[in-house]
């Protein structure tokens, strides 16, 4: 079984239609689907376009799709027989509500920052002529929040809701066109989701390409699913991909030291290690996407001239 967010129904595509389709190999494969931004539900704006299109979507993918409301049982049995009988795939949607909630457990602390604090020590380091790039899920609430409680605008950010995965594309985009340093700050579940694109960043980063990967191991934001983020040398990655030197930090002593070197140094990268866990009390921004486009696009033209 594959679990997915349906923000991640795009990235099955190519598989599904290359792989498991019935005219490729013909592999039965059983997708859960939690149906985000479903219509007539709140949520938030990156999941209203996604949540319209999920039936569709996989109605032209071909894939059988059973809906998952209270009854569990006899919805599992049906498509499970269905792929033992088709070997084709399956999908089971399920609506937001069917489960109960569970209160998560965060692992043992590991390192001894959040964060939320990583992220408040760094953004004081970055001048107001700077732009962020920040990845989707709480990083960038987190961001929002600590512009607010500066006193900040908003002009100089672009808070990626949803696009996981290509933050830093979006950041060498603008530092390609604009004179301006642009901090990118992944996590690195978004960081290992394109590393394709993130080695063409790498490459091609001018020196105003700051590329920061905020490292807790885990998807956070959505519950905390382990990456391999905490089980690879993400330093030797990063290397690898093509930035000439690497920064880590695991305090915010280190930050303070290390933060003005990563800020000067060309194809620099910095990897901050960091706890999991969140304020409970974590809004959400109160721009919309578009509002945020606009704002940053003026303050970028405006700072051309
Ligand atoms: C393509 C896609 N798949 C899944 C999601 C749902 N999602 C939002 S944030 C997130 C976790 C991001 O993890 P990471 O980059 O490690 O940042 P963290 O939440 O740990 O700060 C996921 C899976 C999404 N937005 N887009």
């Amino acid at each position: 079984m594959v679990y997915l967010q349906n923000s991640g129904l795009g990235n099955i595509v190519n598989p599904l239609i290359s792989l498991a389709d019935e005219d490729v190999y013909n592999i039965p494969v059983l997708f859960m689907v939690g149906w985000r931004g479903e219509p007539g539900t709140k949520d938030e704006p990156q999941h209203k376009k996604q949540g319209k299109i999920t039936l569709s979507t996989l109605e032209v993918l071909g894939v059988k799709t059973f809906i998952l409301e209270d009854e569990f049982k006899p919805i599992i049995d049906e498509a499970v027989s269905y792929m033992k009988k088709t070997l084709k795939p399956a999908a089971i949607v399920v609506k937001k509500g069917t489960f109960s909630k569970v209160k998560l457990e965060l692992p043992p602390d590991a390192f001894s920052m959040s964060r939320e604090e990583a992220l408040e020590a760094m953004m004081k380091h970055i001048d107001n002529k700077s732009v962020i790039v920040s990845t989707t899920g709480k990083t960038s609430r987190e961001v929002f929040e600590i512009r607010e409680k500066s006193g900040d605008t908003h002009e100089r950010d672009f808070l990626t809701v949803g696009s996981m995965g290509h933050t830093a594309s979006i950041a060498l985009g603008i530092a390609l066109s604009s004179k301006k340093r642009v901090f990118c700050i992944d996590g690195d579940g978004s960081m290992l989701m394109h590393l394709g694109g993130l080695g063409v960043a790498a490459i091609n980063a001018p020196k105003n390409f700051k590329y920061i990967v905020v490292n807790n191991g885990a998807h956070e934001s959505v519950g905390g699913q382990p990456t391999i983020a905490l089980d690879i040398n993400t330093k030797k990655v990063l290397e690898g991909l093509g930035f000439s030197k690497v920064y880590e930090v695991k305090t915010l002593e280190e930050i303070e030291r290390e933060f003005p070197k990563f800020k000067r140094k060309n194809k620099a990268a910095l990897v901050v290690y960091v706890n999991q866990g969140s304020r409970d009390d974590l809004g959400r921004p109160t721009t919309t996407p578009v509002e945020n486009k606009d704002l940053l696009m003026k303050f970028l033209r405006r700072s051309r001239k």
